[in-house]
């Protein structure tokens, strides 16, 4: 429909196995993704975007380790393996999918001081990335997420969709999720309280 728009989270080299974020089964997803791709009538991609020596990696507060909290001005931050640098290989899109038929690509993470797991909002909850505004002056009112990672950039990107006013979808057999602490089930019940759709078609 003309209204729909498949969003495609991160499905990015250093998040899939090899990269240096791996996310489990994060290139199964390609194939189910690039189907969604060819039935959605508009598709937006999100690229992670990091200059090197971004606040978000563990390498840039010695003593920090990585998967470790780190309290930043905007609040808890977990810090990260160095990923997704600017221009690197492993912050292409996966070299399977089907990216050119996407009529936007919204960069994230790029401002040195501040990560953006949403596509809507960077993690201070307060600065744009202009997506909403974008798929509003589109007339676009229906969203479905799928990509990388469940539970964070996904998650984010979901709760932040459905407080837009969005009707959201998560595909999770599109997703796949790197699972800190319980962080999937965490967000799954967040999502689902949030009112954002929750689907799954693995077993259909
Ligand atoms: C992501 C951690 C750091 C994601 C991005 O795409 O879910 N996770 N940067
Ligand atoms: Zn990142």
């Amino acid at each position: 429909m003309a209204d729909e728009a498949l969003v495609v989270i991160d499905l990015q080299n250093d998040f899939c196995p090899g990269g240096a974020l791996a996310v489990a089964g994060g290139d199964e997803i390609v194939p189910l993704v690039n189907d969604l791709i060819r039935r959605t009538d508009h598709v937006v991609l999100t690229q992670d975007w990091h200059p090197a020596g971004h606040s978000s990696f563990a390498s840039s507060h010695p003593g920090s380790q990585p998967y470790s909290t780190f309290e930043m001005p905007y609040g808890p931050q977990t810090l990260w393996p160095d990923h997704c640098i600017q221009g690197s290989l492993g912050s292409d899109f996966h070299s399977g999918l089907a990216w050119t038929k996407a009529e936007l690509v919204i960069r994230k993470g790029f401002r040195p001081d501040i990560d953006s797991y949403s596509a809507f909002f960077e993690n201070d909850h307060k600065t744009p990335t202009g997506l909403a505004g974008y798929l509003r002056e589109r007339g676009i009112g229906t969203l479905t997420l799928v990509g990388l990672a469940t539970d964070f950039c996904v998650a984010y990107s979901a709760l932040d969709a459905v407080k837009q006013g969005f009707r959201t979808t998560v595909r999770l057999d599109a997703c796949r999720g790197i699972d800190l602490n319980g962080s999937v089930e965490t967000m799954l019940a967040k999502m689902r309280d949030a009112g954002v759709t929750l689907e799954d078609h693995a077993s259909d």
